[in-house]
């Protein structure tokens, strides 16, 4: 599927997604899920590839035929396979849409979700100039978006952060790094306390909370981690030693629902705030974030955008819509809530196996 637009961040562009889906089927029903890996090992080491290998050869083998009554008993078959979170995430929300689908409840629901809208936010790529920038960002809070956040790297940071600040001194404002600073840059960050961010997201290494820790101590702006956080106890030790006030949870990133509630829990039983990350989904990888993103502690604006602001045809209908004030509507339909373009998909398809019992 080709975006729209290319979406930049500090580590590189991509325009050309290969999306590698799971479909898992008992017979009778159908569930899907999205491997969130990109092209390439930049926003972590997993890419379509390594994830299709994985799961061919590793995931799937370990799982099929197997009985299966809860879709959280998912990480036990799958607890020697070191790492490769992404590829598990494809199968352990197919499992989890399955199961809702199977006791006809919405995939929200059964996860426990609360709130029937979820606020939304954008994240904008690194732009070719200031003046472009400068109009995203006035196009996407007409378009009603409640939290903007744009993407730093060295050489487009300070500037760019004071520019859009003053352009719109009260919109909700926070920086995504992916990691492209280190220690030795805390006068900039010190510089960037002064522009009233919301966050500055995963500033240093995409392994640290070291780091991260002493870098809080230093700054008013709320770190938030993103590529940092794997698990619950990551995001118990990052908490621990003040790495950050506040988590991103990718489905992905975790390695599906069961570790997100877990993180979601541990950081609200400590009263730091969570929101949904993204990760440039279809429309399947997308009703996931939607649902995940009723979790009670998902208190902030999460980068769960409109369907239209990536592609030009979605993989499922209707596609993701955001209002005008900024909120998607949770599905009152089972499972995702959503119909499955599968002859759409067919067309879109470049590879494809089939695994049975
Ligand atoms: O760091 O949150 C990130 C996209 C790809 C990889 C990493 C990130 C992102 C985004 C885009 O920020 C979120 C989205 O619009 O899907
Ligand atoms: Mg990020």
């Amino acid at each position: 599927m080709r975006l729209l637009h290319p979406f930049e961040t500090s580590f590189g562009a991509t325009q050309e997604r290969h999306v590698v889906l799971v479909k898992v089927w008992d017979g009778a029903v159908g569930g899907y899920g999205e491997v969130t890996a990109a092209e390439g090992p930049f926003y972590s080491h997993e890419t379509w590839e390594t994830a299709w290998h994985i799961l061919r050869d590793y995931i799937i083998p370990a799982v099929i035929g197997k009985e299966i009554q809860d879709p959280g008993d998912f990480r036990s078959f799958v607890q020697g396979i070191r790492g490769h979170n992404m590829a598990k995430a494809g199968l352990e929300t197919a499992l989890w849409d399955l199961n809702a689908r199977i006791k006809n409840v919405p995939l929200w629901k059964a996860l426990g979700g609360v709130r029937e809208r979820i606020d939304c936010g954008v994240s904008i790529g690194i732009q070719p100039s200031i003046d472009k920038l400068l109009a995203k960002v006035a196009a996407e809070l007409s378009a009603g978006y409640r939290r903007i956040k744009i993407k730093i790297k060295p050489g487009w940071d300070l500037e760019i952060v004071k520019q859009v600040r003053d352009a719109f001194p009260n919109t909700l404002l926070m920086g995504d790094a992916n990691s492209a600073y280190t220690l030795a840059d805390v006068e900039l960050f010190r510089k960037l306390d002064r522009y009233n961010l919301m966050m500055l997201e995963q500033p240093l290494h995409y392994e640290d909370i070291i780091d991260h820790a002493a870098l809080q101590k230093e700054i008013e702006t709320p770190i938030c981690l993103d590529e940092s956080i794997h698990s619950a106890d990551d995001a118990r030790k990052a908490i621990q030693i003040g790495a950050c006030k506040i988590i991103n949870i990718k489905l992905g990133r975790v390695g599906g629902y069961r570790e997100a509630r877990a993180v979601h829990d541990i950081c609200r039983d400590h009263g730091v705030p969570v929101w949904c990350g993204g990760m440039l989904e279809s429309g399947i990888g997308r009703s996931h974030n939607v649902a995940l993103s009723s979790l009670e502690n998902f208190s902030l604006p999460g980068d769960v955008a409109d369907s239209r602001r990536y592609w030009q045809e979605d993989i499922i209908e209707p596609s993701v819509e955001v209002s005008g004030d900024g909120q998607i509507s949770e599905r009152a339909g089972a499972g995702i809530g959503y119909r499955v373009k599968e002859d759409l998909i067919d067309r879109l398809t470049m590879r494809s196996q089939v695994f049975s019992a």
